[in-house]
């Protein structure tokens, strides 16, 4: 297909970039309320007055000399692919931090369209924006949008257009800096003139002042003279300012914005705090924040639990009613394997893990994860991290492959290491199903409780020990708190269910067809044979029957399979008859520590490569082997 515009969309983390993109092109990006969830570009078609428009949604960028791996992707796609339009998306509640990057892309001579987006909770908050004075003064459009219901989305298309019919040279000296500076980047432009590396002079100046690195060596390569001069005229900058001069260009950069938002921003007080205000006070509070968290948490798990629970059971009680009780090889087939096996991956799907993802959907809208994250920053300290290193930890409690892609938030490799390992740990939905689903219901809530604060601990532990072994320290950074948001019903089901099909789609053929291979294997005794072989380690050490050997070969697909394939391989629905309680524990313990899944393991290679993928891969085996063992022996003097 032949694309007639390719349009940008770029802007501030967690200002509406992929609301936008979504709206646009009909696709599912991960929109939330909290920023750093885009992490790699995406791209979508959109057919607009019978024009082909390419449509990129970018990851957050504050600036344009930046150094977290997500931004770079923005600041390359930007500066290095032209891209006939750039949308930039600024959050009207935040004008003034927004439009520093705004600036920067004026700098680079751009040809911008501006989104004024969240313009209804700007109103909220009393804000109100005259977009024509903002666009004359940074001489762009302004189109006003609300992202979430698709307000003016349409419009910043119309406008895109427009801006390539009218091939305007782009006004790249939207911020004239003080004279000792403006004398130093006319230097540089003489000497640059006649070398050209693609950007706009009066940029690259810019850039050679700050000691930008990437840009260094790309001059270096044509013109080493300008490099020369500009280390000494930067120099001179700092002199005068007594500080580096990278750091005075952006404290101008931020006095233009303020001055801009001066002139074009009117706010009128609100009498009293808004019922956000008052919640943001409470969640992030000292004592009331924790308990609100762990109440919220309990809440959750309790509510999975029993709710599981009880539509597992009506589920169960529906299809027994029905079975015919044919008996013989292919009616035990059938129905041990093909039909237990479906009911049993439906109670899991409607009991556990939809209802889980329209919870982790709502509080991920909200905007209260990010609480969590800074009310954990302390304790992530002490295992090497940041509080925002919370963020894909929470997003794990989903699915660990986004988790650790999600990772790539954190600032330097030693950090997303620990990030990425640590997430492989955190009990994804498919785990909680084994745990709640098997503990829960036949042995109690409280082990099941048990297993998840074990497993919390269990990071805790293995992150201080990643923090102590390996070089390097952590750096600090302050994560920006959004706002609380009532969250939109359409986007709180979009994403659930953009999470729940591909388990639709993949998983619940693959438990199928493993139930019936597994029910097969059984009724011809292959199960006992690959059973007995792992028996050394399955019965002798952790105590387990012999059947649970093959379960752990097929949990590597999918570990929520090893509970459904748990009632194919013991030959019956009514687990507690071929397992003990303290049977039972250990094998979601085992379950929920050993080896991450295979769709895991693909993500570890790509984000961390084979060595550390397999580092990580053979740790949790041989842990989870260890903890299960020690649990076993354990557990038996106590139940
Ligand atoms: N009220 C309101 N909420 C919005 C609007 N646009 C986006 N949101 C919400 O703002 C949050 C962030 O939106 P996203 O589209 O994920 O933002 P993003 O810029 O792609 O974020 P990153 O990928 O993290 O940089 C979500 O909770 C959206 O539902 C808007 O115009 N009004
Ligand atoms: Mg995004």
């Amino acid at each position: 297909m032949n694309v007639d515009l390719i349009i940008a969309l770029a802007g501030n983390a967690n200002v509406g970039k992929s609301s936008i993109f979504n709206q646009l092109t009909g696709l599912g990006q991960i929109i939330g309320n909290w920023p750093g969830k885009t992490v790699e570009k995406a791209e979508g078609m959109l057919l607009h007055h019978g024009k082909n428009i390419k449509v990129i949604d970018l990851p957050g960028i504050y600036s344009l000399s930046t150094y977290s791996q997500e931004e770079i992707v923005s600041r390359d796609f930007i500066a290095l692919e032209h891209p006939d339009v750039v949308v930039n998306v600024v959050d009207a509640t935040a004008l003034e931090r927004n439009l520093f990057f705004t600036l920067q892309l004026l700098e680079m001579g751009t040809p911008l369209v501006i989104a004024l987006n969240l313009i209804d909770d700007a109103k909220k908050k009393g804000i109100t924006i005259n977009e024509k004075k903002l666009e004359k003064i940074l001489n762009a459009s302004v189109v006003p949008t609300i992202a979430t219901k698709g307000i003016g989305v349409h419009e910043i298309v119309d406008k895109a257009l427009e801006k390539v019919s009218q091939r305007s040279p782009e006004k790249n000296d939207a911020i004239i800096y003080g004279p000792e500076i403006e004398t130093r980047i006319e230097k540089l432009e003489r000497l640059l003139t006649g070398v050209s590396i693609g950007y706009p002079l009066r940029w690259t100046a810019i850039k050679l002042l700050e000691q930008d690195s990437k840009i260094i060596s790309k001059v270096s390569e044509k013109n080493p003279d300008a490099i020369v001069a500009a280390k000494i005229l930067s120099s001179e900058i700092s002199d005068i300012h007594q500080e580096p001069c990278a750091t005075v260009i952006s404290s101008e950069r931020y006095a233009v914005a303020a001055r801009i938002v001066k002139e074009v921003r009117t706010f009128k007080e609100t009498e009293k705090p808004s019922l956000g205000e008052r919640l943001d006070a409470l969640s992030m509070h000292g004592i009331y924040g924790y308990a609100l968290m762990f109440i919220i948490m309990l809440s959750i798990l309790v509510f999975m639990s029993y709710f599981g629970g009880w539509l597992s059971e009506i589920i169960q009680y529906f299809f027994e009613s029905i079975n015919p009780g044919i008996t013989g090889f292919w009616g035990e087939l059938l129905w041990n394997g093909g039909v237990v096996g479906f009911y049993a991956t439906l109670s899991i799907a409607l009991g556990f893990i939809l209802p889980f993802y329209l919870i982790l959907g709502f509080l991920e809208d909200s905007g209260y994860l990010p609480k969590i994250a800074y009310l954990m920053d302390r304790p992530c300290h002490s295992i090497g991290l940041h509080g925002k290193a919370c963020m894909p930890l929470l997003l794990a409690l989903g699915c660990n492959v986004p988790a650790c892609v999600g990772c790539r938030i954190m600032e330097t490799k030693r950090d997303r290491f620990i990030a990425v390992f640590l997430s492989t740990l955190v009990p994804c939905s498919a785990r909680t199903v084994v745990i709640l689903g098997l503990v829960g219901v036949y042995v109690g809530f409280q082990w099941a409780l048990l297993l998840f604060v074990f497993d919390f601990v269990l990071i805790f532990l293995i992150g201080r020990a990643l923090n102590r072994f390996l070089p390097g320290m952590s750096v600090g950074i302050i994560m920006e708190m959004p706002p609380y948001r009532l969250p939109s019903g359409k986007v709180v089901l979009k994403q659930a269910w953009n999470r729940f099909k591909p388990f639709l789609l993949t998983a619940l053929p693959l438990i199928i067809l493993g139930s019936i291979i597994i029910e097969a294997m059984r009724l011809t005794d292959v199960l006992a044979l690959v059973s007995g072989a792992l028996s050394p380690v399955t019965v002798v050490w952790l105590g387990l029957p012999a059947f649970t050997g093959f379960l752990f070969i097929f949990g590597i697909l999918r570990k929520e399979a090893a509970l459904v394939l748990l009632m194919s391989a013991g030959g019956t629905t009514d687990i507690r008859s071929v397992m003990s309680p303290v049977q039972m524990i250990v094998f979601a313990l085992v379950i929920m520590i050993y080896v991450p899944c295979i769709a895991t393991i693909a993500a570890l290679i790509r984000e961390t490569g084979w060595k550390r993928a397999g580092l990580i891969t053979f740790a949790e085996i041989g842990l989870a082997i260890f903890i299960g063992g020690l649990a076993f022996r354990v557990l038996n003097i106590f139940i």
